[in-house]
This record gives structure tokens, C-alpha cells and sequence, in this order.
């Protein structure tokens, strides 16, 4: 029999409740919740709030993107995640435009190898084709249930609106979710072109070059033809008023649409990029931008009305050096930022410890909600008898100041440095595993599993009022293979 480690002492803080008792693991798993518990081993949590482990539904590691490749790996950056309560994370697998997407989805089980705590993969579709359509169920088979879309990266990996209908047709078909990333590219490209032409070539170009209107048109988009596909649709990256008003709208109409704040969104805002250090302004470089107070204040009130669901990260981070690839022109900065170690930190201390979030609804957006939209509840996101023991043991009297000196992430700057959190892990625990043990980072490389998540029931579909009237087509956007119009 495995040896049985029990939490003692803390207040378990799940997203519908709080409530004093000890938790007890033999393995991987949680095998008992009560009270006067004993084990083998005790970790103390007194004094502590007791949670299940973050879930990062958003991050890119070692990803090929803009001519290099995002800097952290699976492993400083499952570790960054684990260092501060994040216990799984979801990479996006990129196939190139062309490329199979089994292909692709082996290149990226090659390289989470070295991962410290789980992970799963979305799929992107990246371009359109009779092997991407067939493929797809593979995908699904192999236990990946979401396809990403890029709405903007014109050129690169957007695919436009043909491509998506049928693409979002194909996940209805195939009980998987579509999700995009939503901003105008034509008028992102269009944007950029103008402004380089007016000799702005500086970070504050990039902002410029997306305002929020892009991503609100996008959001619309995107909104009407999952409805027109009768099928769920998840927004990543949710920014600004204007999206997050498209999808409250659609959510009150009765679609299933979830929005995604992130922790950079929420805390930082657009004068960064008017910083006249330029380092300082292409570190924070991403899309979509940070934005202005007032948009920051609407996804703050989405998390607790409810329309927004879930705070990730986007952690795709560069160091100075790659950064500056783009140091005479603003579009060639590569796009990205950190922030898988200081989300919860961050997100407690200007959540819960400012009144903005109750304890139950950190949880929720944390983890709760996520394992629950991506369909891995209660494996993961729970702290129930049979749950998977991904725990953190928070102690809400810690503080520190954040700072790239003392960070896992292998870049040398961080966009939340010099803030004061209060609000930390004690201890981590990776399928019951210590990752973190009384603030020392102890993860084990090559831990992390890839979780599988099975395909959506029926029923998790919009209610969409229109009628399919066509199958989605499987054949490329080639003249030849253009239908005759009837
Ligand atoms: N936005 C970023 O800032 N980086 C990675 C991809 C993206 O959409
Ligand atoms: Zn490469
Ligand atoms: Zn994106
Ligand atoms: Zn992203």
C-alpha cells in the first residue's frame, strides 16, 4: 500500500464553499476528506487556505512564433507555473500552414517530456483542407477536445471566415469546442502598414495598431458564426469592454460563449507602452495590448458578474535580447509576455485582498471553472475524494515583492516586477507529489502527465436558431474547388 499523506489543520476553499478539515492522498489521488485525519506524513496548514491547484488554460512554451521561439520551456515554465499554485497548464499545439496535425501534435508530446506538472494541448487550425477536416476527429480521439483559431497574424496563422464556419462545423460534428483569438487581422495589417508609413516604428505603434475596436469586431464575429454552427465557443485573451460585451450578449441570448481575462489585462495598462525606455515598452508587447482603466474595470466586473470565467496567462515569453528583433520596427517584435508563477499571487492580492473577489470566486476562475469548460471536472479543478491531488496550501499572510531575480522563468525581466503580493503558496502538491515544499520550489522534471480530455457530450452545444444547410467542406479555398453559385 502507498504511503498516506494527510493535510492537516487548513480550510479547504473549493468554489462553492469554505469549510475546516484535513484531506488525506495515498498516491496520486485524494482518498478521504474529514476531520482528526491522520497519515504517514503531515503537512501542516495551519492557519492556510487549502485549494485545488491552478489550471493555466492559456500558454505557449518553446513555441515557434515570429521567427524565434518563445523562451521558456516545459520545463522552467511548468515549474514558474508550480512556484506559484499553478499545477496544470494547456499549450496550444501550432501545426504550420501545410502540416499534418498528428505531425504536429507529435513534435509537441516530444517536447513536454521534461514537463513538471500536467499539461494538456489545444489544437490549432492553422490552415483549411480535406486532411485538416479528417484529422481533426483523430485529434479528438487523441483526447484533445478545443481548436484554436487565429482571427489576426495575417500571413501567418490567420485563417478567415470561410475556414472558420466550416471549421467550427466540424468541432459541432465532433463534440469538440472551437476557441479564437479574436482581433480584426485585415485591419491589424492595414493599421500597421499606416503607421510605419507615418514613421511610427516604436512600441507605441503596436498598441495603436490594435485598438480594442478590432477585437470587438472579431469577438462579434467569431460569436455569430459559432451560433450559426450550433456550437459552444471559447474567446481567449478577453481585453477589453467591447468584446466582453459581445459575449455577455451572447450569453444572455442562451449561447455558451466563455471569455478569458488575463492576469496582464487586469493589473497593467497601456501607458506602458509610452515608457521612453524601450526595453521596458517592447517587454510588454502582446496581443491584444494592455488597454486603458476603463477596460481593465469591465473584465473585473465580468469575473464577478460571471460573464467572464476564467483568468489565464498567455505566458509566452522572450527575453530582451529576442525582443529587440524589432527594434526598428514595432511589428517585428516578437508578441508576448510571462506570468504563469505570478497569476494567483497576483490575482489574489488585487482580487480577494481589495474585496473585488470572493475567496470561493478565486477558486472558480483559478481552476474550478477551467477544468470544467475544458471538460477534465472533477479529475482535475476539485478537491473531492477520488479528485486527482493537485493541492496548494495558501498562506494568505505571505508576502514578497516579485522580481525577476528569485523567478523560475528563464527570461530576465518581468512585467509585474516591483509589485507587492501578499497571498503565496506553502506548499504545492503535483498529483501528490511535493512540487513546492514551505515556499522552496522542489519540482521533479519529467512528472508532468499529459491529461486527456474527452470529447463534449451532445448537449454541450449553443442554441443556435439556425439550420445547418450545408455539411462544412472539406476541399481548400482554390478557385477550381469553389461550389457554383446556385
Ligand atoms: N499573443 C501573444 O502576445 N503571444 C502569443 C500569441 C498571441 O496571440
Ligand atoms: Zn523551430
Ligand atoms: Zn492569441
Ligand atoms: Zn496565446
Amino acid at each position: 500500500m502507498s504511503k498516506r499523506t494527510v493535510i492537516k489543520g487548513g480550510t479547504i476553499v473549493a468554489a462553492d464553499r469554505s469549510y475546516a478539515a484535513d484531506i488525506a492522498i495515498e498516491g496520486e489521488t485524494i482518498v478521504q476528506i474529514g476531520t482528526d485525519l491522520s497519515g504517514d506524513e503531515v503537512i501542516d496548514a495551519t492557519g492556510c487556505y487549502v485549494m485545488p491547484g491552478g489550471i493555466d488554460p492559456h500558454v505557449h512554451l518553446k513555441m515557434p512564433f515570429m521567427g524565434t521561439h518563445s523562451a521558456d520551456d516545459f520545463e522552467s515554465g511548468t515549474r514558474a507555473g508550480l512556484a506559484g499554485g499553478t499545477t496544470m497548464v494547456v499549450d496550444f499545439c501550432l501545426p504550420s500552414p501545410g502540416q499534418s496535425l498528428i505531425e504536429a501534435l507529435e513534435g509537441w508530446h516530444a517536447k513536454s517530456q521534461r514537463a513538471c506538472g500536467d499539461y494538456s494541448f489545444h489544437m490549432a487550425v492553422t490552415w483549411w483542407g480535406e486532411q485538416v477536416f479528417e484529422e481533426m476527429q483523430q485529434v479528438v480521439d487523441l483526447g484533445i477536445n478545443s481548436f484554436k483559431h487565429f482571427m489576426a497574424y495575417k500571413g501567418a496563422l490567420m485563417v478567415d471566415d470561410d475556414e472558420l464556419f466550416d471549421s467550427f462545423r466540424r468541432c459541432a460534428a465532433i463534440g469538440a469546442m472551437p476557441m479564437v483569438h479574436a482581433e480584426n487581422g485585415d485591419v491589424v495589417a492595414t493599421m500597421q502598414q499606416k503607421l510605419l508609413e507615418q514613421g511610427i516604428r516604436g512600441p507605441e505603434g503596436h498598441a495603436m495598431s490594435r485598438p480594442p475596436e478590432v477585437e470587438g469586431e472579431a469577438t462579434n464575429r467569431a460569436i455569430m458564426i459559432a451560433d450559426m454552427a450550433g456550437v459552444p465557443l471559447y474567446v481567449v485573451h478577453t481585453s477589453c469592454e467591447q468584446a466582453h460585451e459581445a459575449i455577455r450578449r451572447a450569453r444572455q441570448k442562451g449561447m455558451r460563449v466563455y471569455g478569458e481575462p488575463l492576469i496582464q489585462h487586469l493589473v497593467l495598462d497601456d501607458s506602458e507602452y509610452r515608457n521612453p525606455d524601450w526595453d521596458h515598452a517592447a517587454q510588454r508587447v502582446m496581443s491584444p495590448p494592455f488597454r486603458d482603466k476603463s477596460n481593465q474595470d469591465s473584465l473585473w466586473a465580468g469575473l464577478q458578474a460571471g460573464s467572464l470565467q476564467v483568468v489565464a496567462t498567455d505566458h509566452c515569453a522572450f527575453t530582451t535580447e529576442q525582443k529587440r528583433t524589432g527594434i526598428d520596427d514595432f511589428t517585428k517584435i516578437p508578441n508576448g509576455t510571462g506570468g504563469l508563477e505570478d497569476r494567483m499571487p497576483v490575482l489574489w492580492t488585487e482580487g480577494v485582498n481589495t474585496g473585488r473577489l470572493t475567496k470561493n470566486e478565486f477558486v472558480a476562475v483559478t481552476s474550478t471553472n477551467i477544468a470544467k469548460i475544458l471538460n477534465i471536472y472533477p479529475q482535475k479543478g476539485a478537491i473531492l475524494e477520488g479528485s486527482d491531488a493537485d493541492i496548494v496550501v495558501w498562506d494568505p499572510r505571505k508576502s514578497k515583492v516579485i522580481s525577476p531575480e528569485t523567478q523560475q522563468s528563464v527570461v530576465e525581466y518581468n512585467v509585474f516586477a516591483g509589485r507587492e503580493v501578499t497571498g503565496l503558496p506553502r506548499h504545492v502538491l503535483s498529483r501528490g507529489r511535493l512540487a513546492v515544499d514551505d515556499g522552496t520550489v522542489c519540482a521533479t522534471p519529467g512528472h508532468g502527465r499529459f491529461v486527456k480530455r474527452p470529447p463534449f457530450a451532445e448537449v454541450n452545444k449553443a442554441l443556435s436558431k439556425w439550420k445547418e444547410v450545408t455539411a462544412p467542406r472539406k476541399v481548400e479555398r482554390k478557385p477550381e474547388n469553389m461550389p457554383a453559385c446556385v
